[in-house]
């Protein structure tokens, strides 16, 4: 008998089992807690869709893909989680590009799914390749407005890709990230525990407390201090901190338009908007403030009069403290005396809990001039909030879905006096109810951003007050909310026209030539009601002033997707500040 020593035999590795790649993968985005993805199919991702149709993660299939980006930004909005989209290859990736960039400059946490060629044709022109300037290019479309662009090129890739992406769409300044699949890799086999690594937990950045004591000093002593918050504040869930620390200081708080509701509407400290769309009263007292605490903030255009210093701010003379998460956005637009790379929450709390019982400035009557700007401001259009006028004037819209919304309902808006009288009229009062897009005023935002609202949050009701040319941008929007039962509500604002700029084309040149929506001359107005009715949806047209009120709570009421179009007179929004533009145009006749 021969005896074969122990060290001579042939180990046998037991060999990892092998799974298909997209079934890992789908089952990897649900151990990260993605429980939704928006998204339109195509040849390149049916292997994907194969595994996610399998798995816990429910898929809400748009007719577009600008619908699905924009739905999975709202989603993010208001469920604070990264919105997933799935596209197809070249021209599902095109579309989706507008939601996805809109994403981005909200900073808006997202992570695009896209579906490629097929990795071993890169550069022969497969079907739908884009391959101009570089094989497997499509990618690159992406890179000016994502966080990072990834192409995987190698199977073995996609654990690593995945973990990156989740992690920086979330940490830092939030923003998009692409993951562009060639489609034979959904099919590869990787091992069973390829995925194994998941995104590190970040300890957000806070404030040193000699920094929170100084900021505290500069404001306490400060005559006529003034805190000017940003959409930072809500994103981090910050406007409590932001509120104990107003109080502390009694600093009167004005705010950029994604930082409307960073304070109760009630609140005797709150000013309002700033900027062109804003409040005479911020504009004046952000322009003669000694001190500026901005925080969350970009300090962007339309808030800022274009930065030109006799509107809104006037830096220097006034004295800037700016703390953002994202180290670019401090000292851009003006001279800052103190910048802090901080998260907004843990700063606003350092401070709020370092001007606990500080002694401060005295404020004079501060409080009754607050009340009486906002006072005044109000009256200006307080007829026009109870006006019977048909077509609706637009402040009677807001004051019908002011009356009959909950107070925590989500108000979506899209571009256009929608969004402009929204954040200068309408009364929030629940932080992160309003939703809407500010860095590229995405015309079609609204009407699809509401889908993914109200799938966060189903218990709430999700209204989307848009415009007419915004709604008939995409109206599938209806199909998707029918297919995903998303019971989502649409008040479109009709004025026959893209209003907002019918009205800044007729103040400077005199007529509205490529604006207005007409038919043989005529105005051509559509029936969406009747469109929302044949998709399956619910729609009313309403005939006169009162029947608004009741078309609303009806809507609430039958948690029906339901369309509600409203005939408007083109008013324009007041515009207490100034914008750039208007010195810009020129007739030549
Ligand atoms: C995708 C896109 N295209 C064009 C614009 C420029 N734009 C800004 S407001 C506006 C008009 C919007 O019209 P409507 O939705 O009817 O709202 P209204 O202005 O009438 O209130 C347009 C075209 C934009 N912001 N986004």
């Amino acid at each position: 008998m021969t005896t074969v020593a122990k060290s001579a035999i042939p180990r046998v590795v037991p060999q990892a089992a092998t799974r298909i790649s997209s079934y890992l993968l789908t089952e990897y985005l649900e151990r990260l807690g993605v429980e939704v993805i928006f998204g339109l199919c195509g040849h390149t991702v049916i292997g994907f869709l194969d595994a996610l149709g399998k798995s816990k993660i429910r898929f809400v299939s748009t007719r577009h893909e600008q619908i699905a980006a924009h739905a999975a930004d709202g989603y993010a909005r208001a469920s604070g989680k990264v919105g997933v989209v799935l596209t197809h290859l070249g021209p599902g990736l095109t579309n989706a590009a507008t939601g996805v960039a809109n994403a981005a400059l909200d900073s808006i946490p997202m992570v695009v799914i896209a579906g490629d060629i097929p990795s071993y044709f890169y550069g022969r022109h497969p079907h739908q390749e884009v391959n101009l300037h570089q094989d497997a290019d499509q990618f690159q479309i992406y890179r000016p407005f994502c966080k990072r662009v990834y192409r995987i090129d190698h199977a073995e890739d996609m654990p690593r890709v995945f973990e990156r992406a989740f992690h920086l769409a979330q940490s830092g300044r939030p923003g998009p990230v692409l993951v562009d699949v060639p489609m034979d890799l959904f099919s590869a086999e990787l091992s069973s525990d390829a995925f194994n690594q998941t995104p590190p937990e970040i300890a957000k950045q806070g404030i040193d407390p000699a920094t929170a004591s100084r900021i505290v000093d500069a404001l306490a002593n400060a005559k006529r201090p003034v805190i000017y918050a940003g959409g930072g504040v809500l994103s981090a869930r910050a406007t409590a901190e932001l509120t104990d620390l107003a109080d502390a200081l009694e600093v009167p708080v004005a705010h950029t338009l994604m930082g409307k509701g960073c304070v109760h509407e009630d609140h005797p400290l709150l000013m309002g908007q700033s900027g062109f769309w804003g409040l005479p009263l911020a504009n004046e007292k952000c322009r003669t403030a000694d001190v500026i605490l901005a925080i969350g903030t970009r300090l962007a255009e339309a808030n800022s009069s274009s930065w030109d210093p006799r509107f809104t701010f006037a830096i220097p003379p006034t004295r800037l403290i700016h703390i953002d998460i994202d180290p670019a956005e401090i000292g851009r637009n003006y001279p800052t005396e103190l910048g802090v790379v901080a998260d907004a929450k843990l700063a606003l709390a350092a401070l709020a809990e370092a001007a606990k019982g500080r002694r401060h400035a005295d404020r004079g009557r501060l409080r009754e001039e607050i009340a009486k700007g906002r006072r005044e401001f109000r009256a200006n259009w307080a007829d026009q909030w109870t006006s019977d006028q048909y077509p609706l004037r637009p402040e009677r819209i807001l004051s019908e879905l002011r009356k009959e919304a909950p107070e925590d309902a989500f108000i979506v808006t899209d571009v256009g006096w929608n969004k402009n009288g929204v954040a200068q009229q309408f009364p929030i009062t629940v932080p992160g109810t309003f939703i809407t897009p500010s860095g590229l005023a995405t015309m079609g935002f609204g009407p699809a951003a509401v889908l993914g609202v109200k799938y966060a949050q189903p218990d709430r009701p999700a209204i989307a007050l848009v415009g007419d040319g915004g709604f008939s941008a995409n109206p599938s929007v209806i199909a998707a909310a029918m297919e995903s039962d998303l019971p989502v509500i649409w008040i479109v604002m009709d004025n026959t026209a893209f209003g907002t700029i019918a009205g800044l084309e007729e103040m400077h040149y005199g007529w509205s030539f490529g604006c207005t929506f007409e038919c043989n001359g005529k105005p051509y107005v559509a029936d969406y009601a009747a469109i929302a009715r044949s998709f399956g949806a619910d729609g009313h047209f309403i005939k006169s002033a009162g029947d608004l009120g009741p078309a609303i709570r009806t809507a609430i009421k039958s948690n029906r997707p339901t369309l509600i179009q409203v005939p408007m007179e083109n008013a324009p929004t007041p515009t207490p500040g100034h914008w750039d533009i208007n010195d810009i145009y020129r007739r030549g006749d």
